[in-house]
């Protein structure tokens, strides 16, 4: 079966990984396989923080792709203004493939549309796209199968994840020459920063400052990364993009809270409160940085595209189920590094999520990023050998045609 449409659905149940990993498959889908696209999301303020084009119109054609607001089940209930989804439900319009992401529920007409295609012959394709796995039992659950109780349609599950049998990461086909080109070209990182209002010299023969990006939930740990930066014996300059660690590094260098544009020194650090970025600039602050601090899930595999040394805060879980995740995803990273610095870097990235768990040594890892570097970039490479996501992605229907 050619899969030419596909319809995705997506729920913003907080932050930003939700909608950023749909808008980036549902582009990926469009320009790299020519898809018609319709992208269904709930909260379009969270799209218009990557995409500033985007409007909170019902209905928008954003990048070739049709985005339609939409509420689900549960949302409905608890609003008087349940709009309906102006988009067309009929069988004839249901697309090939039908991608619910994270578990959202699908509109409940929007099935039966889907049930009564299959009952003409052919069922239309439907994946549940999971969050990011980085443990081995993604393995397992990677592919498997559950029926509808009600009307027997199939869906499959679909794991993102580190290992090639499960779906692989999200990477445009040229992800990597476009980062490349971006990384042997220090005249777009300067043009890139002095458009975001970052005072960047290249005229001086200086050394230029370590470049850091820092992207975080609430982190208490912030402080003494801070500190230990302020004291290093070099300029450091660490990009803050507006968002929830703002507070603690304001506290951290003790002064008024912080507001984009703002721009403050410590010793031999300057803190700089960026905008939030559009999507495409934030992979290019990444690609620009020495050292990036991601969170959660988009911003923690673009930081590995990057090729660059990077810190992840990976989202809390109730009862910590998220430390076994990021104890899983160290196992994997910290092997493909040399002994000292893969201790260095667990001792780090355990006290940025725990900072009571452990006793990090930042002086000796920022000493260490010069080595870290060349590991970061092999890293993607190898990541790179377990194809692409939405390659993967197509190669499974096909591999699971029925
Ligand atoms: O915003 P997040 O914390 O999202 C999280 C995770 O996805 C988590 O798994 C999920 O359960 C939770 O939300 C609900 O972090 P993440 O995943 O990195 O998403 C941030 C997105 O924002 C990503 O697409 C990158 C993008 N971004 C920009 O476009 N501009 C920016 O300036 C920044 C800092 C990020």
């Amino acid at each position: 079966m050619s899969i030419r449409r596909c319809d995705i659905f997506c729920t913003v149940i907080d932050n930003f990984g939700d909608i950023g990993v749909c808008w980036r498959l549902a582009r990926q889908l469009q320009q790299q396989y020519q898809m018609q696209v319709r992208l269904f999301v709930d909260e379009l303020q969270a799209l218009q923080m990557l995409c500033p084009q985007a409007t909170l119109l019902p209905y928008q054609q954003l990048e070739q792709i049709d985005v339609y607001r939409w509420q689900p089940a549960a949302e409905q209930q608890q609003t008087t203004d349940a709009t309906p989804c102006s988009a067309d439900f009929s069988p004839e319009a249901i697309a090939d493939l039908v991608i619910e992401a994270f578990a959202c529920e699908l509109p409940a007409d929007y099935i039966d549309a889907m049930a009564t295609v299959a009952a003409r012959g052919k069922q239309p394709r439907w994946l549940n796209l999971e969050y990011l796995a980085t443990e081995d039992w993604a393995d397992d659950c990677h592919g498997l199968t559950s029926m509808h109780p009600a009307n027997g349609l199939r869906k499959q599950f679909y794991f993102p994840g580190f290992s090639p049998r499960t779906g692989g990461l999200l990477c445009e086909a040229n992800l990597l020459d476009e980062r490349d080109a971006w990384q042997a070209d220090p005249q777009q990182r300067a043009t890139l920063l002095q458009r975001l209002g970052v005072a960047w010299d290249t005229s001086t023969n200086q050394r230029d400052p370590l470049l850091i990006s820092l992207f975080a939930y609430q982190n208490p740990a912030v402080a003494a990364l801070l500190q230990t930066l302020s004291m290093s014996t070099n300029p450091v300059l660490c990009l803050v993009p507006e968002g929830k660690i703002l507070p603690q590094v304001a506290t951290a260098l003790g002064c008024a809270p912080l507001r984009r544009g703002d721009c403050l020194q410590q010793g031999n650090l300057t803190v700089q409160v960026l905008p939030f970025l559009e999507q495409r600039d934030y992979d290019r602050l990444l690609w620009s940085c020495d050292l990036n601090l991601v969170r959660g899930e988009d911003s923690f595999v673009r930081a590995q595209w990057a090729g660059r040394p990077l810190i992840w805060q990976i989202y809390p879980q109730a009862d910590d189920a998220h430390l076994d995740k990021l104890e899983a995803f160290l196992q994997r990273y910290s092997q493909t590094l040399p002994p000292a610095l893969a201790t260095q870097v667990l001792t780090c990235w355990r006290a940025w999520n725990q900072p009571d768990s452990a006793h990090p040594d930042w002086a000796a890892l920022l000493a260490a990023l010069a080595d870290w570097q060349h590991d970061a970039r092999r890293w993607a490479e190898t990541l790179l050998k377990q194809g692409d996501l939405a390659a993967n992605m197509l190669q499974f229907l096909q591999n699971h045609s029925d």
